[in-house]
């Protein structure tokens, strides 16, 4: 590499910088939207205030624990520490990850992985915990995982909960490259038959998914979102696809999120906020800063997301400056 570029990428890798530390516009939350390495964001809505439960984003041997943060604007973050931790998990290792969060009778239940399991012979797999209110403490429910073992090829991992108009509640989960639904027991402790008898039903959208399911249910469409490529560079990204039922078919539409060179890169596992009093969406990813090169360093950022009118997803413009507040209360 020549002086010039040397000079180049030095400069560059400052000017970011300096950009990425600036303070946000006035009255914009700023991204990242709080500091720490936090990865695989969920975000949910509980009584008038914004939650995010992400993943420890450390070594494997570390992710012993989870955080969560919550915020009645959107712009100013409350740190709530160990809202589940290790401790509280009998048959947890290692590697908790990718919080999904459902409130259910005046319960709330956290699912997680753990242990990241390569085969049927390991302990570990996708859990469940409950609390009396959204900041935990949240306790394992059930002394072992909900699902234990690979069904389809998907790794027991990255489990979203999507509550149905009928009133059903479905688990969409899975890794290495396979994602299945499965229809949850009204009192979550196991997973129960769908209508035809299925109980994991493979609804892999398109060969480019990895990981990082979602579903949402907008104007009578279901909408699937999941993460793209390597979590650990700068290519992972987030696509999506729309369909008539939660079971699928799914066809992918498009990549939606995904790194800018001159923002930040790796911009994927999303979840989003839906704001029913000004129906706005609000997507929330993970990222690497630029120019850092531990997989592991990743930070929790918020955009907004839009629809055409045909309710396409545009494409999402990532920044540092953030969205401005948006309180859910008067
Ligand atoms: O954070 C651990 C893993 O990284 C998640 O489960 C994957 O989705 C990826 O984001």
């Amino acid at each position: 590499m020549g002086f010039r570029n040397l000079l180049g990428g030095a400069l560059l890798a400052a000017l970011t910088s300096t950009a990425a530390l600036a303070a946000p516009p006035p009255g914009h939350a700023g991204n990242p939207v709080f500091p720490g390495w936090y990865a695989d964001p969920e975000a949910a809505i509980f009584n008038d205030t914004y939650w995010i439960y992400p993943t420890t984003s450390l070594k494997y041997a570390e992710q012993r624990y989870f955080d969560a943060f919550s915020s009645l604007d959107l712009v100013h973050w409350t740190k709530h520490p160990h809202v589940l931790d290790i401790k509280d998990v009998p048959w947890a290792k290692k590697a908790m990850w990718a919080p999904a969060l459902a409130e259910k009778d005046g319960k709330y239940y956290f699912f997680f992985a753990a242990n990241d399991i390569q085969s049927d012979k390991e302990l570990g797999g996708i859990g469940v915990a409950v609390a009396d209110k959204p900041e935990g403490p949240f306790r394992d429910l059930l002394g072992k995982p909900l699902i234990d073992a690979f069904h389809n090829g998907a790794q027991p991992i990255d489990q979203f909960v999507f509550h149905d108009d009928d009133g059903t509640w479905y688990m969409i989960y899975g890794g290495w490259k396979h994602a299945n639904i499965v229809k949850l027991k009204p009192d979550f402790t196991g997973v129960e038959p769908m209508a035809d008898g299925t109980v994991f039903k493979e609804i892999t959208p398109a060969p480019e998914y990895v990981e990082g399911p979602l579903m949402f249910k907008r104007n009578g469409k279901y909408y699937f979102m999941w993460s793209e490529g390597g979590w650990t560079g700068p290519d992972y990204s987030v696509a999506y696809a729309i369909g008539d039922s939660p079971l699928g078919p799914f066809k992918r539409i498009g990549k939606i999120l995904e790194q800018d060179p001159k923002v930040a890169t790796g911009a994927g596992h999303n979840s989003v906020f839906h704001v029913a009093k000004d129906d706005s969406w609000y997507i929330v990813y993970h990222r690497h800063p630029l120019g850092d090169t531990n997989g592991n360093h990743r930070q929790t950022s918020i955009e907004h997301m839009y629809f055409d009118k045909d309710g396409k997803i545009l494409p999402v413009k990532i920044t540092n400056e953030g969205v401005k507040a948006n309180p859910l209360r008067p």
